[in-house]
């Protein structure tokens, strides 16, 4: 495997194990008891609309080789599943499409501004890998594309940049300073301004916060502001820690945890690569041979 297979591969799965390792740990004791439940695939962890959306985004990309938001539509209202954990909103949506409206009316139709939930950035990691290599202006403009077919709201597009565009600066081995200045000129709005200046601050710093100031500080919510940043920042902290104690620490931050993890995930194994990622954990990952697949078809496919 070549290293750019390697890492696509690496990342896509990264994506998919946060998402499917994270998800017991997400909400409350209601939530995990549901989960606990239906979270078993044929004895594999179950992975969730994380996972899927970003499925949706590799098989259109390596069919389409560019965003095509019509093609995109489709996709993720025709792989819809209840017990995929979708947002309420994206639930909606996502049903409005299926039954016919364009995604431009059904958007809008559930929230008016579009949604700031994070489901745009959960799966913008695979626009990253797909446009890594090509300028950043071409990857902001992918992952706006691609977040606001579901996540019209500003808020939601600029997480969805943001999450892209730090996988592929990982991807490329940027240095850490370097990567949080790329990120600081990317932000279009103040709040993840903020919030961006406040992580280049503490990783001025040698230790690293703990999980509980991160949730405080950064967020550990649905909603893409209270998320992203937090994923971006677990994300440059752990580069050169194991993909377990990576894990562990997401975990402890809490909140949305599956997301949290899976774009924390795919962002970590865009730099460390396939070989990185545990095996356990793997041999006990839904569907992962389909996912290596798409990986591996993906980084062949630019
Ligand atoms: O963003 P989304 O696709 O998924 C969010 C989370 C992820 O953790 C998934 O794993 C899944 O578990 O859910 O879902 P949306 O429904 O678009 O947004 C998530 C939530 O954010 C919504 O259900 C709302 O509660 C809230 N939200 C808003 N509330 C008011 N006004 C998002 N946008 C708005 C808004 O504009
Ligand atoms: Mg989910
Ligand atoms: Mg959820
Ligand atoms: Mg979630």
């Amino acid at each position: 495997m070549n290293l750019k297979t390697n890492r696509i591969t690496g990342a896509v799965l990264g994506l998919a194990l946060g998402d499917a390792f994270g998800a017991p740990h997400e909400g409350g004791t209601l939530e995990r008891a549901f989960w606990s439940l239906i979270g078993n695939s044929f004895g594999k962890h179950r992975w969730t609309d994380d996972t899927q959306m970003s499925i949706d985004v590799l098989e259109s990309l390596i069919e389409r080789r560019s965003i095509d938001q019509g093609d995109l539509a489709r996709r993720f209202a025709s792989s819809y599943r209840w017990y995929r954990g979708y947002g309420a909103g994206a639930t909606k949506l996502l049903k409005r499409i299926g039954a016919g409206q364009t995604w431009q009316q059904a958007n809008r139709s559930v929230f008016p501004d579009g949604s700031f939930g994070n489901g745009g950035a959960m799966r913008s990691p695979v626009v990253g890998l797909y446009y890594a290599e090509e300028t950043h202006e071409k990857v902001v403009g992918a992952a706006r594309l691609c977040a606001e077919i579901t996540h019209a709201h500003p808020l939601g597009i600029e997480g969805a940049i943001l999450v892209a565009l730090t996988t592929a600066l990982v991807y490329k081995d940027l240095d850490t300073s370097e990567i949080i200045r790329h990120l600081l000129l990317t932000a279009e709005t103040s709040p993840f301004r903020k919030k961006l200046e406040k992580i280049e601050a503490w990783l001025l710093h040698d230790s690293v916060k703990s999980p509980e100031t991160v949730a405080l500080e950064l967020g550990n919510g649905v909603a893409a502001l209270d998320s992203c940043v937090s994923a971006i920042y677990i994300v440059l902290t752990h580069r050169e820690k194991s993909f377990d104690e990576l894990l562990q620490y997401t975990i402890k931050v809490g909140g949305d945890v599956d997301t949290i993890a899976a774009m924390v995930g795919a962002i970590w194994g865009a730099g460390r690569g396939v070989d990185a990622l545990p095996e356990q954990k793997l041999n006990k990952l839904e569907q992962c041979d389909r996912l290596k697949k798409l990986a591996i078809s993906l980084a062949s496919s630019n």
